[in-house]
């Protein structure tokens, strides 16, 4: 039994709290953060299916910031918040945790076996989001974060969250390259990767070599983007990137609803066709999990109660956690790939006179596209 106990220091630095005492006896100085520490520590993320690991500086992330600012200056947020609502925090990790020395950064794999599409009207959702994939990452990076404090120093782990750029600190720790499509792709495994991190006070040995550019002359995603979202490499419009529109609260605006095609949730497009990940992405898969839930049934979208919405889909990100706007992505899908049967008639008649005036809209743009489809017709004479 240890004589002497030591207050760990986390980020809110308390100057007593039972939780944060750790058992390391206080004379025990910390252990050196050399190569192997930091081994054992990316072995510490392997059961939980995390699969590249690296460590960037601890330091202001001014190519981040810049390139916030410049998305907000050509009004290309949307009045998306994420890490657009307060660059000076999500740019610098210190802000996160005082005096932080380095950001230890991981990558899980998110590909799946591809499901079969069942019968009936079935709405696509993006492969990120098939399961909760950041749930285990996040797992893993506390554990790690855990690890660290044991150790005597500060670490906090960050996992999809607001406090810092993803994919800026996975780029800085040598994870990958940034692709023309924005995302970042990992060498001889491709971009079906969710990221995460630990900012930390330990010094881990700092990745020091890039990875290269590996597009080259390819501009497959550009050409593919069904929105022409990707106004220039590396550069995404939020405005007419289908990921947000079927995100952002509001109406979806009527030019890009039959883009959106018969996706509810997310879009994969500009990874689908990306030659790396097509080749390298099935040899990188998440650990198979049960149920993974590729297609929904439109007409059980529409017809479920508000609670059974929200608590199925509670990892999802929905402004306001609304569910109404799973419902208006519905419509659109509906309105997009909807058949003739007495189903789909009620429950667009149903949204017809719904009290929600968004809803409504919706169910009538679905109904008079489905009526034009039936008569063959593809855009309403002007
Ligand atoms: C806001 C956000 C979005 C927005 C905006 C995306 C965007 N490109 O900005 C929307 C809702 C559209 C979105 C969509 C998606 N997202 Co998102 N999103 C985020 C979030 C919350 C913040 C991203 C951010 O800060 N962007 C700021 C801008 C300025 O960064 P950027 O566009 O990446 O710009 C970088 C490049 O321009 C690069 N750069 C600089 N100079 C140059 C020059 C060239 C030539 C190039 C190529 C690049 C380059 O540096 C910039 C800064 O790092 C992060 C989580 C997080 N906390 O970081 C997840 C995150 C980026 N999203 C993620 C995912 C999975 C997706 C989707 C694939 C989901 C889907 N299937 O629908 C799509 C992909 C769309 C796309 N092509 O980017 C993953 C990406 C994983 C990966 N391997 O890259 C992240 C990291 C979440 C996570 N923790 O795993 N997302
Ligand atoms: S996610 Fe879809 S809409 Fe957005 S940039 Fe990629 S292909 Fe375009
Ligand atoms: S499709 Fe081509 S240009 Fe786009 S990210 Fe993939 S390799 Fe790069």
């Amino acid at each position: 039994m240890p004589t002497n106990f030591v207050r760990s220091s986390c980020s809110l630095r308390p100057d007593w709290c039972l939780r944060c005492v750790i058992v390391r006896p206080a004379d025990s100085p910390p252990p050196a953060t050399d190569a192997a520490y930091l081994a054992r520590l990316a072995q510490i993320t392997e059961p939980f299916g995390v699969t590249h690991t690296g460590v960037a500086p601890a330091e202001v992330l001014s190519r981040a910031r810049t390139a916030i600012d410049d998305r907000l200056r050509r009004g290309l947020t949307d009045g998306m918040q994420f890490t657009f609502r307060n660059p000076s925090r999500s740019t610098n990790p210190r802000r996160a945790v005082p005096d932080a020395q380095s950001v230890f950064v991981a990558a899980r794999p998110y590909l799946l076996d591809d499901a079969p599409r069942p019968k009936g009207v079935q709405a696509r959702v993006a492969r990120y989001a098939w399961v909760d994939h950041y749930a285990p990452l996040r797992a893993a990076l506390r554990a790690v974060a855990r690890r660290l404090r044991a150790d005597g120093f500060r670490a906090v782990a960050f996992v999809d969250d607001n406090s810092i750029v993803d994919r800026e600190v996975a780029q800085l720790a040598g994870i990958g390259w940034f692709g023309k499509n924005a995302n970042l792709l990992l060498p001889g495994a491709g971009s079906w990767f969710v990221l995460g991190c630990v900012v930390t006070t330990a010094a881990l040995p700092i990745h020091q070599q890039p990875v290269e550019d590996g597009c080259g002359a390819c501009r497959r995603c550009l050409d593919v983007c069904p929105t022409r979202a990707i106004i220039e490499p590396g550069v995404i419009d939020a405005t007419r990137c289908l990921a947000w529109v079927l995100q952002k609260p509001g109406t979806i605006p009527v030019a890009l609803r039959e883009l959106v095609g018969d996706r509810i949730y997310g879009c994969d497009d500009c990874q689908e066709v990306c030659p790396p990940t097509i080749r390298f992405g099935p040899s990188n898969r998440a650990p198979a999990q049960d149920a993974p839930k590729a297609w929904l049934s439109v007409l059980e979208l529409l017809t479920c109660s508000d609670a059974e919405l929200v608590a199925q889909w509670s990892p999802w990100y929905l402004a306001d956690r609304d569910p109404r706007w799973i419902r208006r992505n519905a419509l659109v899908v509906l309105g997009n790939i909807g058949d003739s049967s007495g189903e789909v008639q009620d429950v667009l008649r149903e949204y017809l006179v719904h009290d929600d005036p968004i809803l409504r809209e919706h169910a009538e743009w679905a109904a008079q596209r489905l009526c034009m489809q039936r008569l063959g017709v593809d855009e309403v004479p002007a």
